[in-house]
């Protein structure tokens, strides 16, 4: 759906990573793209003439004739290419210094540097893409689990649009209920109708609930799951990090307040991608103020974290979790921890996990509840297209407080025309949400975040 018709100039940008490689690709796009590659590139028959979508081998040359390199070059045509141009892409050797030369020389025959995510966002103006689709393949690229990749790949084949017009269709079809009565009775419609426009609004609502949900726990998947390790110095949090890593990545000492900041790692984990935040040992008095300052830290990480594994020793007299680990509506994993040098009266009470990090007692089970954990958290609902950023979200989120605003107004008796408006605005923020409506500069600011080369 293009959004506006421009006559854009001609762009040019390295699609590959920067660095020593088996090659580096190059894109040109923009209705000179075969002009000024022709300038750079020598085959033994025109350019110009050449066919689209077949490799031609030649030599790509510097300013004196000489040649830089033997290149493949492939041309696509407008309209049947990436971003809807003519665009015309090299296929270099990859080296760096190479690289840089040759955009140069591109520069110099009237090709400029692309913006980041420019070749989509034009790839979105000409229809070749609709927004969702572009979005998706900024998820694609940087998915870092399976289950996330294979969600990109459905919203890049169009599903999350699918879905998101299969909403507006009820929303238009609820409407078109309610003008109908008012154009034929001129006065409100039956009971019996309005209740069963109560009813679609409601199906609709529970099925804008669920992809909230859905949207929610892929976008805290993607951003990685937040599991901090906290609980008193010296409980052993840095030797659980390390033991999960597998490597010995944090400082441990039986000096209490080793750890001062928090230290943060990813953590791949059963097709999850956590987070392992290991903390400053929480404790009162007797800390010193540099020490304080990293329990003041430790603490406010909570609210931000989606997981906790509360440490406490084994042989520690309490088993209480503090009130602000408790009340953070965080799921919490209690661990007594050391439990190889355990008292042998010591039990803990449930649901602590008796644990050492040291000797691996319990270190699977441990495991088997992060998994459980991370599975819920990340619970998106079958397979499938779903909302994975929070632009996505917000406006999804918004729908749903209208449809709850008309909801409202249906059971409180209120006109038509009111039920209307709010179902109206519902199915606008659906447009803004697919990109049936937006704005230039929204547009700027959502493929600006892309790579350069997008
Ligand atoms: N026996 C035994 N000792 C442990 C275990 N885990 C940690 N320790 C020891 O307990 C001491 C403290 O461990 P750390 O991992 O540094 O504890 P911490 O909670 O990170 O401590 P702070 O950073 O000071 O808050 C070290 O001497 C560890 O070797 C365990 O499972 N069993
Ligand atoms: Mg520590």
């Amino acid at each position: 759906m293009p959004v506006m018709k421009k006559v854009f100039d001609t762009i040019a940008a390295p699609l590959t990573v920067r660095g020593e490689a088996a090659v580096s690709l190059i894109r040109i796009s923009g209705p000179d793209a075969l002009s000024i590659v022709a300038e750079v590139f020598k085959t033994r028959s025109s350019l110009s003439k050449a066919p689209a979508r077949k490799v031609i081998l030649g030599d790509i040359v510097d300013g004196e004739g000489h040649c830089l390199d033997r290149a493949l070059v492939t041309l696509f045509r407008a309209p049947a290419s990436y971003t809807g141009e003519d665009v015309v892409e090299l296929s270099l050797h990859g080296s760096p210094l190479l690289t840089d030369l040759v955009m140069d020389r591109l520069q110099e025959k009237g090709a400029r540097p692309a913006e980041p995510g420019e070749f989509t966002q034009r790839a979105f103006i000409n229809g070749k893409l609709t927004l969702l689709e572009a979005e998706s393949v900024a998820d694609l690229i940087s998915a870092k689990t399976p289950a996330l990749l294979s969600r990109a790949a459905a919203n890049l084949k169009g599903e999350l649009d699918t879905k998101l017009l299969e909403f507006t269709r009820r929303m238009t079809d609820i409407l078109a209920a309610l003008n109908l009565a008012l154009d034929f009775e001129e006065e409100f419609i039956t009971e019996t109708d309005r209740e069963a426009v109560r009813e679609q609004v409601g199906h609709l609502q529970e099925d804008i609930r669920r992809e909230i949900r859905n949207a929610r726990n892929a976008i805290r998947e993607k951003n990685g799951l937040h599991v901090l390790i906290l609980g008193p110095p010296n409980a052993g949090k840095s030797t659980l990090m390390n033991a999960l890593l597998g490597h010995e990545r944090v400082l441990v000492s039986d000096t209490p307040g080793t750890t001062r900041d928090y230290i943060t790692e990813p953590f791949f984990f059963e097709g999850h991608a956590l987070i392992l935040i290991d903390t400053a040992g929480i404790r009162g008095e007797e800390a010193d103020s540099l020490e304080r300052l990293g329990i003041s830290k430790s603490l406010s990480l909570v609210e931000k974290s989606d997981m906790i594994i509360y440490m406490s020793e084994a042989g520690s007299s309490s088993f209480e979790i503090p009130e602000t680990v408790r009340e953070a509506g965080v799921p919490v994993i209690p661990v007594a921890s050391k439990w190889d040098a355990r008292e042998e009266s010591s039990v803990p009470p449930e649901p602590w996990l008796p644990l050492s990090a040291l000797t691996g007692i319990n270190m699977e089970k441990l495991k088997q509840r992060l998994s459980e954990e991370a599975g819920q958290l990340t619970e998106t609902g079958g397979s499938g297209a779903v909302l994975l950023n929070r632009r996505q979200l917000d406006h999804l989120l918004r729908a749903g407080e209208h449809l709850e605003k008309a909801q409202d107004a249906l059971i409180q008796g209120a006109y038509e025309e009111v039920v209307s408006d709010f179902l109206r605005q519902a199915a606008e923020e659906l447009e803004m949400l697919t990109g049936k409506r937006i704005m230039e500069e929204m547009l700027n600011h959502i493929f600006g975040r892309f790579c350069i080369g997008k």
